[in-house]
């Protein structure tokens, strides 16, 4: 079995990205061959500092290294390093519909109020669905957020086997049962996220733990009292019930049976240590391997040795059945 996914490379990453996504890569890494993206072309899409970009590549290699990614397991690896991602999603646009793109909520998001919306945030999901793709993936551990991205890409999948004759595997999102979409602290209908949430209902992977525990601690509740998981009456409940649930494997039930009777607060504060406790073995890894931009840049390096070998002889079939003359 093939596993993919891909994160961006800007922005810090958080509990919602950890949770949904990220310690889900580490999970699946020994169902088959695994191999994870970074992301980068996918970063130019919105406003960025070239700088910034540069940085938060490696410290998010650091970091998915330090949740545990091996790279004797799996294949880390930069998209930009790997040119076969660009060619397939420009391969890509000719089975892909102008009116499905305009369909795309993250589109309709991400470009809403904006003076100036790239045409790469438009055909973002063309590139996602060519790296899903190139790698005959066959399941895509990701957070609710990706959902219609991900159908997207079964639909293209789909368009050029019809049109073009079998080549893709049609790939399945898979969605964590607890934790796929975990809201902001202060606005807990939205969801949580570094680039639309508030800074301080956004608890960053990386944040020290006094940070953590405040934001836990002023954390926006429900009216009532009763510690229930109920996500459409008591968003902010629900939400830290289910990150609790995930920092101490412990089921939501027993959570809720465990918090009988007392009240918001005691929930608050547990869940904050929580996390400090789920974050502090990730905290020292990252602090072992960030430093090391050699080490860093030799894993990447090997990484996209790989992940060329893995994807080349799909992006060649694609050229061929589409036609092109090949060198
Ligand atoms: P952000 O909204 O913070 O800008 P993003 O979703 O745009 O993040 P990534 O950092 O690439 O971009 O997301 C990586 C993974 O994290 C994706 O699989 C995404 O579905 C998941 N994810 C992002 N936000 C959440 C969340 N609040 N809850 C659960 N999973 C999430
Ligand atoms: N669109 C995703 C990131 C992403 C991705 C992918 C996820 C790009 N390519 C391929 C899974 C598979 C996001 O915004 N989080």
């Amino acid at each position: 079995m093939r596993v993919f996914s891909g994160i961006q490379a800007t922005g810090e990453k958080h509990i919602g990205n950890y949770i949904g996504a990220m310690r889900n890569y580490a999970a699946t890494q020994d169902e088959g061959d695994a191999d994870f993206c970074i992301v980068d072309l996918h970063s130019i899409t919105v406003d960025y500092d070239p700088q910034d970009l540069h940085d938060r590549t490696l410290d998010l290699a650091a970091l998915l290294y330090a949740v545990g990614l091996e790279p004797d397991r799996c294949t880390l690896f930069l998209q930009s390093h790997v040119s076969g991602h660009a060619e397939a999603a420009w391969l890509l646009s000719a089975v892909t519909g102008f009116g499905q793109l305009g369909r795309m909520t993250q589109f309709k998001e991400k470009g809403e109020g904006k003076e100036f919306v790239s045409a790469g945030l438009f055909t973002y999901p063309v590139l996602m669905a060519g790296d899903i793709l190139l790698y005959q993936t066959d399941i895509v551990p990701v957070g609710d957020d990706q959902r219609q991205h991900i159908e997207l890409a079964r639909d293209l999948a789909e368009r050029f086997n019809s049109r073009y004759g079998e080549l893709f595997k049609v790939p399945r999102g898979v969605f964590p049962e607890i934790g796929a979409r975990i809201m902001d602290l202060q606005e807990p209908t939205n969801k949580m996220s570094t680039t639309g949430g508030t800074q301080q209902g956004t608890v960053l992977v990386l944040d020290p733990p006094d940070v953590i525990r405040r934001k836990f601690k002023t954390a926006v509740t429900d009216s009532g009292r009763e510690v229930r998981y109920l996500p459409d009456e008591k968003p902010g409940v629900s939400n830290l019930i289910e990150i609790f649930s995930v920092a101490t494997s412990m089921p939501i039930a027993d959570v809720e049976a465990a918090y009988d009777g007392r009240g918001y607060g005691d929930l608050k504060g547990d869940v904050g240590e929580a996390v400090v406790e789920l974050f502090r073995p990730v905290q020292e890894k990252y602090a072992e391997l960030r430093p090391d931009e050699g080490e860093l840049r030799r894993r990447l390096h090997v990484g996209a040795e790989k992940a060329r070998e893995t994807s080349a002889p799909t992006l060649e079939a694609m050229y061929r059945r589409m036609g092109f003359v090949r060198p």
